[in-house]
């Protein structure tokens, strides 16, 4: 019986072991040793020559040597992979203690912070919100709205035309128009109607050829110029402050009668004259008045059961004497140092950093 083979094989396998210095080369070892055709194996393969009576004694030592081999390529394995993750772990290691990355938090755009706020106050008394198109028909932006193509309030309003018919509308009315006709002849209608308008204005700090409108219409039966007033009393103080007074002054426009201007009471000097009311102590703001008849009828309802009134206001102006900005075109030049400076604040106000 040829024994003293395997104690070569154990000991040329223990020698080998000393140089194993990767994974790699243990799983070569491995191979070499316990492979199919490895020495241990080929150990195994010689049995088949021997004597009944020698094979239990050399068949024994063979798996004597092959589980010592066995248990060492097991445990060297675990030591290089414990090694490797310990390795890994000390090259991953998170310092808790290093200062988070800030996130920069976004700032609400000051004119549309300053529609919602319209809105808000608008739908907790009930309105609606209604929006339309911004490219609209002749017949919706002005002869709906009592003017006729010869009507002399056209030149005041300076119009991008697409075709004679087709044009950019000039206030948000076409949509208050559409909306009434939607009701057909019947109310109460109650909404608030913001969005793009377009005029053919030369840009300068107070006026840009696209700006933003918020006009508001009521109508049902018995609404009277007192509903008009309440509202908008209402409206002054919630937006400019509790202190504030409206004031109405007779006007004129072709979709109302009677119109009024409607100024409110200086937020800054509170009536004591400043630069921001230009010493008047009031201050523009909207534009009013009860639904002409010619309208309420052209929109499918009956003057002499209906009655409404009707309002219009800029909130790019609004938005400029509530947060002191000089200059309209900031809205629209999207220039995030502009946007940056009004940072919401923790009552959900907006603050002005520069004034
Ligand atoms: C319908 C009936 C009546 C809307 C109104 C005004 C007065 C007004 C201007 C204020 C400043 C627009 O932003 S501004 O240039 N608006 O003065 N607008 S009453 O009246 C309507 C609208 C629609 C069916």
């Amino acid at each position: 019986m040829e024994t003293s083979s395997i104690d070569e094989i154990r000991h040329a396998f223990d020698e080998a072991l000393k140089s194993v210095e990767h994974k790699k080369d243990l799983q070569d070892l491995k191979v070499e040793y316990l492979g199919k055709k490895g020495k241990v194996t080929g150990l195994m393969k010689e049995m088949k020559n021997l004597s009944e009576e020698d094979k239990p004694v050399y068949g024994q030592k063979v798996n004597e040597v092959r589980t010592h081999i066995q248990g060492i390529i097991d445990d060297t394995l675990e030591k290089f992979e414990n090694e490797a993750l310990e390795a890994q772990l000390k090259a991953e290691t998170i310092d808790v203690s290093l200062p988070g990355r800030r996130f920069q938090l976004g700032s609400p755009h000051p004119l549309s912070r300053t529609i919602e706020d319209i809105e808000d106050f608008f739908i907790g008394l009930g309105y609606r919100v209604a929006e339309g198109y911004e490219v609209e028909t002749d017949y919706y932006n002005f002869e709906a709205l009592n003017l006729p193509k010869s009507h002399p309030a056209r030149d005041m309003q300076d119009t991008f035309y697409f075709s004679d018919e087709i044009l950019l509308r000039t206030h948000t009315s076409p949509v208050q128009v559409r909306t009434m006709r939607s009701e057909k002849g019947g109310g109460p209608v109650k909404i608030i109607c913001p969005g793009k308008v377009y005029r053919r204005d030369s840009d300068d700090a107070t006026h840009s050829h696209q700006f933003t409108q918020i006009e508001g219409l009521v109508v049902d039966e018995n609404i009277r110029m007192s509903d008009l007033k309440g509202t908008l009393q209402l409206f002054a103080k919630e937006i400019f402050g509790p202190d504030r007074e409206i004031r109405l002054r007779p006007s004129y426009f072709p979709f109302t009668e009677p119109s009024v201007e409607v100024d409110i009471s200086c937020f800054n000097c509170r009536g004591a004259g400043c630069s921001v009311c230009k010493d008047s102590g009031w201050i523009e703001i909207l534009g009013a008045g009860m639904v002409h008849p010619n309208v309420l009828e052209m929109a499918g309802f009956d003057p002499d059961k209906f009655s409404g009134f009707a309002f219009g206001m800029g909130p790019d102006r609004v938005a400029m004497l509530k947060y002191g900005i000089e200059d309209i075109r900031n809205f629209y030049t999207n220039d995030i140092r502009f946007i940056n400076q009004f940072k919401p604040t923790e009552d959900g106000g907006v603050h002005n950093e520069s004034i």
